[in-house]
């Protein structure tokens, strides 16, 4: 949480700048961050689901804000949320940095990451008109045959 305690305060001083530059005084009226919030599951044979299983981003509106996920871990053991391909934007010693994300989360822990959108829309542009997708899961507790939850950029 103390991650996220800066980053907070990183942003409004940003957003601060921009209102002071651009002579605005209206506040936003939905807040400054887009958050997409997932929750892990215990399921049968001891495996674990991070859940809602599909989630949806679409470049056109979701990219104009700054992108947050919130992991929650309800379940009486570890997991982490691990997404091959993102990449998490944080600050480490007052450098931003990016990395790979895979985060560990304690049982009835919960954390905040800012997802590095660089990423995100270097990857869609890449693709031109095509969808990008990510997957999600937890290592420790899922099935071989699992491909685990799929994040969709899309339009
Ligand atoms: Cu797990």
């Amino acid at each position: 949480m103390k991650r996220v305690g800066r980053l907070a305060v990183r942003t409004v001083g940003v957003w601060l700048g921009c209102v002071m530059g651009g002579g605005l005084l209206a506040m936003p009226s939905d807040g400054w961050t887009k958050e997409m919030a997932f929750v892990a599951r215990d399921i049968e044979n001891q495996q674990a689901v991070w859940l809602p299983s599909e989630i949806i981003i679409h470049r056109s509106t979701d990219f104009t804000e700054p992108l947050m996920f919130r992991l929650e871990n309800p379940t009486e053991r570890t997991h982490v949320f691990e997404s091959p391909g993102l990449f998490e934007s944080i600050e480490e010693n007052g450098v931003q940095i990016t990395r790979p994300i895979r985060i560990t989360i304690p049982p009835e822990g919960t954390e905040q990451i800012v997802i590095d959108r660089r990423q995100m829309v270097n990857d869609a542009t890449a693709a031109g008109g095509e969808t990008v997708t990510y997957r999600f899961y937890c290592p420790l507790h899922r099935a071989d045959d699992d491909l685990g939850g799929r994040i969709v950029v899309g339009q």
